[in-house]
């Protein structure tokens, strides 16, 4: 199958090119580097060290023996995207090309616009240009778990039957996102239902949790192939920061009680469910959602995880509460169902430890770069505007 990964130099997007490239699949890729640029922005770097995208291009013909088609440019610019279409002519896109960070879109007014300006964006040019260049295309976006926010009901994929005034309908379920990027995801959603609707589209949209690890086994030993790993307080997400932060011995940082409780799966699991998706796409003018994670954790049940692995390797970590620069429920019920991806074969790793001992190993031989940067482990961006360090409860 033809696929374009828009987003391709990203963690998920450089993972997801090896991947179905290994399974046979024709991949192409697209991207501007915003995501190296934003970290840059942060002054933080990844903890893998990754190489400049000629390098990577290299090592990916040497390692697979096929060429990743790739154009740089801005997918915001309609006609950039018309010439991808055009030139490569995708049976499927995954569209993982968005700013994907809640803090950074909390940052002020200009991160705010941006982060939505471009997420939605992107995603009104590919649905237009697969509208008028290549309907049949399948697009497979990125959306997220925290479209959903945490309600006091079970949460279903997408839909939901409902009795009003004596009478039944099927409606989208109600999103109560908690950040400006989280919202951006709803109101990408809310687009591509419609324009499945209007012009018979096919889409899938994903509601992913929260990712972690830091390989797939395509990637070998091979240094370039490996994707980047995040641990400042934007763009790294809660795992990859607990792990980085124990290989240093910083104490793990829990935001507020750590009752919040999450959707995760591994960075293989992401790929395996995103590829299912890929490969069975749903019929002409169906707009289908995906709930996508394989367990649900409460923060401080994962940085205990943490702990005990990390202290399993000799190392000596503590769990610490912040101040949660964040504005969140803190006790609440999560019960997320994620049947469509079970029904299409995906059998999630519930072996978390193992994912984090391997994680916490691979790491351990970057301590340095996340050493020189640590003072980026306190997060400053809070959800009222202001800028300011948070403090340790205990
Ligand atoms: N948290 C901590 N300590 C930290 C970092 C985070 O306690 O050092 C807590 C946060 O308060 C939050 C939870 O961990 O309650 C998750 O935070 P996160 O930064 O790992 O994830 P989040 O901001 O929700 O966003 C991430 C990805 C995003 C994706 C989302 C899936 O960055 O792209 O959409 O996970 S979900 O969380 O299901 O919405």
């Amino acid at each position: 199958m033809k696929i374009l990964i828009a987003g391709v130099d990203g963690y998920l997007g450089w993972s997801l090119a090896q991947y179905l490239t290994a399974r046979g699949h024709e991949v192409a890729g697209a991207d501007i580097f915003f995501r190296r640029q934003w970290v840059e922005e942060l002054n933080s770097w990844s903890a893998v060290p990754i190489a400049p995208i000629e390098e990577r291009l290299q090592a990916f013909k040497e390692h697979f023996g096929t060429k990743l088609h790739f154009w740089q440019g801005d997918l915001r610019d309609y006609a950039f995207v018309e010439q991808i279409l055009r030139e490569f002519q995708p049976e499927a896109i995954v569209h993982l090309g968005e700013c994907p960070s809640a803090p950074y879109s909390m940052i002020d007014v200009s991160h705010a616009v941006f982060v939505q300006t471009n997420n939605i964006t992107t995603t009104f040019n590919l649905l237009f240009g697969i509208r008028d260049i290549c309907p049949q295309t399948h697009l497979v976006k990125l959306g997220t778990m925290g479209e959903y926010g945490t309600p006091n009901t079970d949460i279903p994929e997408g839909f939901f039957e409902i009795e009003y005034n004596g009478r039944l309908d099927r409606f989208p379920f109600p999103r109560q996102a908690g950040s400006w990027y989280h919202w951006s995801k709803v109101h990408g959603s809310n687009n591509i239902m419609f324009a499945c609707k209007i012009w018979n589209l096919r889409a899938t949209d994903i509601m992913q949790g929260v990712v972690f690890g830091t390989r797939i086994d395509e990637m070998g030993d091979d240094q370039r192939l490996l994707t980047r790993l995040d641990f400042d307080q934007a763009f790294g997400t809660v795992i990859n920061r607990f792990c980085c932060q124990a290989v240093i011995g910083h104490p793990l940082t829990v935001y507020g009680q750590g009752s919040q409780k999450r959707g995760f799966l591994t960075l293989k699991d992401s790929m395996h469910c995103l590829t299912l998706a890929v490969e069975n796409p749903p019929d002409v003018g169906e707009y289908r959602v995906f709930n996508q994670f394989a367990n649900v954790f409460s923060i401080t049940e994962l940085a205990l995880k943490v702990q005990r692995i990390a202290q399993n390797l000799g190392w000596d970590v503590k769990v610490c509460h912040l101040e949660n620069p964040r504005h969140e429920l803190n006790e609440h019920y999560y019960n997320p169902t994620h049947q469509h991806l079970l029904d299409l074969g995906y059998c999630p790793t519930h072996d978390v430890e193992a994912e984090i001992s391997i994680m916490l190993q691979d790491l351990w031989k970057y301590r340095d770069r996340i050493r020189a940067n640590k003072e980026i482990l306190i997060p400053e961006f809070r959800w009222n505007g202001t800028k300011k360090k948070v403090k340790f409860l205990d």
